[in-house]
């Protein structure tokens, strides 16, 4: 396997995760443009040094016919991606049912949904099947692409059989599995039906990882108080085999977003909305409308604030950009109109003719833009309910060397047990304390701006993406390693 610089790569490495990181869309029966997504998670795995990564996934279209399949095949092929072909049925009970609609609330503690919890349990069958099929059509496809020697990575909480059907196939394969989302308290993971099941399926893998020290010890918890399986300082013990499970915090490519700030364009941004806000704090939420994020909460507060402290009604403003995601869930709808209803009345409420108190834009911003205003913003808010790590917090860290804002941070969300140290730390649910928090902010003097924010920006520049999947692989060659010797002595 060459490197681009002619050297060898020692090892391959195939990444599997629910949806490839491209977005395709047809132009014709045989052709296809591809944009390709530069996420956390693909910066990431770039910067892993002695591996190659491959990806396997769902491209998020549905390409029923075989000429559509094989010509995206090949032009996916170009970006080191594979696909999964996922009919409508399948994607329905499985990404929008069994994932979304089940494990993502549960994962995040707001229970499972009502009408699974009454009767209709045959829903809730028919979604976990299809959970289950799908997750064998990925390992289908993981294994035409296997060589001996390749590392499997497997994401997050859409392929959690996915471990055992790889073992299933071929229990030489080196095989890890990575939860981006919080694992809840054993209680919460308990009231899920297929509790055991799948709890089993993700022990098949060799090494399990977490974001935190915490969620690794509840999925722990979870095996023993659950299962009766034997919980040890490496992980869980199941007749004489161990799955090695531990906390790998992720982070972001910090140097991405650094060197970002000097790009003209970003600067163009800077300028303009420097202007446009001048004589304003700029208070930042960037989030994926999702109830996981806490926006309305978040609103709440600001509205509380701007109650308690007229004199700063024409003094600040929060932007709020919110990407709509699971447009198609009724759920999201309500939550989307519940978040303009609040704005609308805030802004009616505090606002004047020439200006209102918030902005809130139902859009994905671009990297140039989002860039320019992590650098201008003074106080960013993430209010998250529940959030595995919290990667909006980790960038905007990183554009603030210059003017050193002010983060306010869920303590719910993972990131709290990294950024704590200079963040302004709340309990989001608590909407006075929030309120309290933002009056904090604004008030606070300039050298203890700076010590927080120095303490954060160690952090976020020295914990990077890079090295966050690199001690992963590393650590799951060692665990294979290690277990293969045991099985010698
Ligand atoms: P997410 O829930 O998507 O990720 P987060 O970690 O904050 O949450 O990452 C969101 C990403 O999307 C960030 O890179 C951010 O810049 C971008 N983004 C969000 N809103 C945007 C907007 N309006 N415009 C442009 N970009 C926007 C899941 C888990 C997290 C975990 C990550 C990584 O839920 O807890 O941190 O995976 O493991």
């Amino acid at each position: 396997w060459e490197k681009p610089d002619g050297g060898l790569f020692t090892q391959r490495l195939l990444v599997v995760a629910n949806r490839l990181p491209v977005s395709a869309v047809r132009k014709g029966e045989e052709s296809w443009s591809l944009d390709v997504s530069g996420g956390g998670l693909v910066s990431a795995l770039l910067g892993v040094k002695e591996v190659e990564a491959k990806w396997i996934g769902w491209a998020g279209v549905n390409v029923p016919d075989e000429p559509g399949q094989r010509a995206l095949t090949k032009a996916l092929a170009e970006k080191r991606c594979i696909p999964v072909f996922l009919d409508e049925d399948i994607v329905h009970q499985y990404y929008n049912g069994y994932c979304n609609n089940i494990l993502w609330p549960l994962f995040h503690y707001l229970g499972l949904p009502q009408e699974d919890r009454l009767a209709t349990t045959r829903s809730f069958q028919s979604q976990f099947a299809a959970y289950k099929k799908a997750n064998e059509m990925f390992a289908d496809v993981v294994c035409e692409h296997y060589e001996e020697g390749d590392v499997v990575w497997c994401h997050d909480y859409h392929l959690m059989f996915l471990p055992k059907y790889l073992k299933e196939r071929n229990p030489n394969m080196k095989v890890g599995w990575f939860l981006h989302t919080p694992f809840p308290s054993s209680e919460i993971h308990r009231t899920l039906p297929s509790r055991s099941e799948i709890l089993r399926a993700v022990l098949a893998a060799d090494l399990v990882g977490f974001h935190t020290y915490d969620y690794a010890r509840h999925f722990v918890s979870a095996c023993t108080r659950i299962m009766g399986l034997e919980g040890t300082p490496e992980g869980v013990e199941d007749n004489g085999r161990l799955t090695r499970v531990a906390a790998f915090p992720i982070g972001i490519d910090s140097d991405r977003f650094i060197h970002a700030l000097e790009n003209p364009e970003v600067q163009k941004h800077i300028a303009e909305l420097k202007e446009r806000f001048s004589g304003r704090k700029v208070m930042l939420g960037v989030d994926r409308l999702d109830m996981i994020k806490g926006i309305p909460q978040k609103i709440l507060a600001f509205e509380k604030f701007l109650e308690e402290n007229p004199y700063w009604c024409d003094k600040v403003v929060l932007l709020q950009i919110a990407v709509p995601t699971r447009t198609d869930v009724p759920e999201y709808q309500k939550l989307t109109s519940q978040v303009h209803e609040i704005v609308g009345r805030i802004n009616g409420r505090f606002g004047s003719l020439t200006t209102v108190p918030i902005h809130h834009l139902d859009r994905s911003l671009d990297f140039p833009a989002l860039c320019a205003l992590y650098a201008v913003t003074d106080i960013a808010l993430v209010t998250s309910l529940r959030d595995g790590m919290n990667l909006v917090s980790y960038e905007f860290v990183a554009c603030q060397d210059a003017k050193r804002g002010v983060l306010i941070l869920s303590e719910f969300a993972g990131a709290a047990q990294s950024l704590g140290a200079g963040a302004i730390l709340v309990n989001p649910w608590n909407i006075t304390e929030v309120a309290a928090s933002i009056g904090q902010a604004l008030n606070m003097s300039a050298e203890e701006r700076e010590k927080r924010h120095l303490l954060n920006f160690l952090h976020v520049t020295t914990h990077t993406a890079q090295e966050w999947a690199e001690t992963f692989v590393s650590e799951l060659n060692d665990t294979v390693v290690e277990a293969q010797q045991r099985r010698r002595e």
